[in-house]
């Protein structure tokens, strides 16, 4: 079972874990971390600047998935922007996982990426083995093969293109997974922008090293609390 709380305070509101409620200001929704968790739908982002909210391709997990059908912005981070705000109260460092799919065609490697971005991490790279890629433009490197600008990573799938998959690799035919070392406690930002049409974004995880991956991107894992600033 699948449960999500929302709940918002101000100086005097209380909290509530049974009227669902949402955030009256859409910038002042955060996902709150618990025991190094972070389990996001999409779509439950009030502001989904012209991304499509849709639930016609099945598979998804959640209520619908987002997908961007305006145009491409293959070398331009920063359009169609989605801000997913987040309360880490277990510093440490986090693997990021999103799970897409293609909704156009049956090439696995075209509407198969999107960009993100962590800019107020204390780290944020791609691994593979002892392989390290940084974001472009951060005055770190080495940078990844392909697409990176202004701090922005590309993330892409690969494989089947018919098929919902938790994938999250940056550099081009060098797959590294994707992490984010956050210092403190604290409220971080999370970013994703357009890159490819038809490129569909169902939910995404953040994972602790004391979480499997197989246990973060369980379909029945708890959503994370939502909370109002
Ligand atoms: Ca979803």
């Amino acid at each position: 079972m699948i449960t999500i709380f929302y709940s918002c305070s101000s100086d005097e509101a209380t909290d509530s874990t049974t009227d669902p409620v949402t955030c009256q200001d859409a910038n002042t929704s955060i996902y709150e971390e618990k025991d190094g968790l972070i389990v996001v739908e999409f779509e439950s982002i009030k502001d989904h600047n012209d991304w499509t909210k849709e639930n016609s391709t099945t598979g998804f997990l959640g209520t619908h998935y987002l997908v961007w059908k305006e145009n491409q912005f293959l070398n331009a981070p920063g359009n169609g922007l989605l801000t997913y705000k987040i309360k880490i109260s277990n510093p440490g460092v986090y693997q990021f996982i999103w799970r897409s799919r293609i909704t156009n065609g049956t090439s696995g490697s075209e509407h198969n990426d999107s960009w993100l971005r962590f800019s107020d991490a204390s780290k944020f790279y791609g691994k593979k083995g002892e392989s390290v890629v940084y974001p472009a433009d951060t005055g770190q490197s080495p940078t990844p093969n392909g697409a990176s600008k202004g701090g922005w990573f590309k993330i892409y799938k690969s494989g089947d293109a018919e098929q919902w998959k938790w994938q999250s690799s940056t550099s081009d035919n060098d797959a590294h997974d994707i992490f984010v070392e956050f210092d403190a406690s604290g409220i971080y930002t999370l970013e994703v922008s357009a890159r490819s049409t038809f490129h569909a974004l169902d939910r995404f995880v953040l994972f602790s090293e004391n979480i499997t991956q197989n246990d973060a991107i369980n379909e029945i894992a708890v959503l994370s609390e939502i909370t109002c600033n």
